[in-house]
């Protein structure tokens, strides 16, 4: 069998990228997203903010000391979300096998991809440019055979960054590594590391399985594992589905708002039917609409709870419905609703509870 082929893609400073972007104002200052209060805390900074020791998870009062003249911004949860799904868009342009970390974060399995291209290395270049084309964001790309290896190569070249660790460059590229980048490494496990005499892959290279699993339970094999380049864990893919919708084409174009409210309400019947038959549920409705002259205009609404009945989809439908301009000079041809913004599985199954079993063990 030969080498898989795994791409770790994650945005540089996320949300706070996303909010320079939709304001001018913010852009090449040191910023932050989070708590605006004393108690407040941050969720990201922009690599402005981080020249100034700025970084996620501090406190913003902490962060005003050491940077007075940050500028905090509230974070936007569904746009951060809206955009999480745009970007999977494009990752599902080259394969359905996406295992999303968190929303910024993801790993691709190109071995076998839609386009049919040869160098994961070139899909990786597509994905960073098709990014800042369509979203205007930089994203930073790793390539290897494995996600171990794939999700260090993403952090190595960061912001903007694209790394490449080749199946003979690997055995190498872990000797150097400091043992704070192993997966799996926090900073309790790097300080026994460290009292062990081992600060980088090479040495950890030189420990049997036994000793490691003797110094570090279960977790001890993977560490032996990764510093011979081996992580066998599969991309577990766990967007299936994107969106579940449907649509009609009406007989004639209608412009009557009863006749499409009638239309309205037996698509948002079928729509249900296969919400409930691919067990999907999800955030956003769109509604679609398609208009005699072929101009075609979607909107949509993100509510808190996913849309599953006909109480909670007809009324939105209808809302979404008032903002469309339609007439007997502009009729409608088609209508579609669609629910999307998938509700995310939540259980990372084997790897979640070797970590769980990992922290308990501390
Ligand atoms: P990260 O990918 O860890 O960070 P980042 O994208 O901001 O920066 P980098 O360029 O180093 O990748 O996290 C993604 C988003 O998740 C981040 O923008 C904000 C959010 N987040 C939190 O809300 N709290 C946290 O503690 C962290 C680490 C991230
Ligand atoms: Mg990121």
């Amino acid at each position: 069998m030969g080498y898989r082929k795994i791409i770790h893609i994650d945005m540089d400073a996320f949300f706070a990228s996303v909010e320079q972007r939709d304001n001018p104002s913010l852009r090449g200052i040191p910023m932050a997203v989070g708590g605006l209060s004393d108690r407040g805390v941050l969720a990201t900074a922009s690599y402005e903010a981080r020249k100034f020791g700025v970084h996620s998870a501090m406190s913003t009062k902490k962060a005003l000391e050491l940077c007075p003249q940050l500028v905090v911004v509230q974070g936007n949860h569904a746009k951060y979300k809206e955009v999480s799904m745009q970007i999977h868009e494009i990752f599902h342009e080259y394969t359905d096998i996406i295992e999303p970390i968190s929303l910024d974060e993801a790993f691709l399995d190109v071995t076998d991809n839609k386009p049919g291209i040869e160098m994961a290395v070139d899909i990786a270049k597509e994905i960073k440019q098709k990014i800042k084309e369509r979203l205007n964001l930089t994203a930073s790309a790793g390539v290897s055979y494995n996600k171990f290896l794939a999700k260090i190569a993403s952090d190595y070249k960061k912001p903007d960054g694209l790394y490449i660790v080749h199946p003979d460059r690997a055995l190498d590229f872990i000797a150097r590594l400091r043992i704070e980048q192993f997966w799996g490494v926090g900073s309790v496990t790097a300080q026994k590391m460290h009292k062990l005499g081992i600060f980088s892959g090479a040495n950890l290279r030189e420990w049997s399985q036994y000793s490691l699993t003797r110094e570090f339970g279960k977790i001890g094999n993977i560490f032996y594992n990764f510093a011979r380049g081996i992580d066998n864990r599969p991309v577990e893919a766990t967007w299936i589905r994107k969106s579940v919708g449907c649509e009609t084409t009406f007989e004639q174009d209608l412009y009557k708002k009863s006749a499409i409210i009638i239309e309205l309400y037996h698509i948002a019947e079928e729509l249900i039917r296969r919400l409930q038959k691919n067990h999907f549920e999800g955030y956003t409705l769109t509604l679609k609409v398609k208009f005699q002259d072929f101009h075609q205009i979607t909107r949509s609404f993100t509510d808190a709870t996913t849309f599953l009945d006909m109480n909670h989809i007809l009324p939105a439908a209808k809302k979404l419905l008032q903002e469309v301009d339609y007439s007997s000079q502009h009729r409608i041809r088609l209508i579609g609703l669609s629910v999307g913004n998938a509700r995310e599985d939540k259980e990372r199954k084997i790897w979640k509870q070797l970590e769980l079993d990992f922290k308990n063990e501390q």
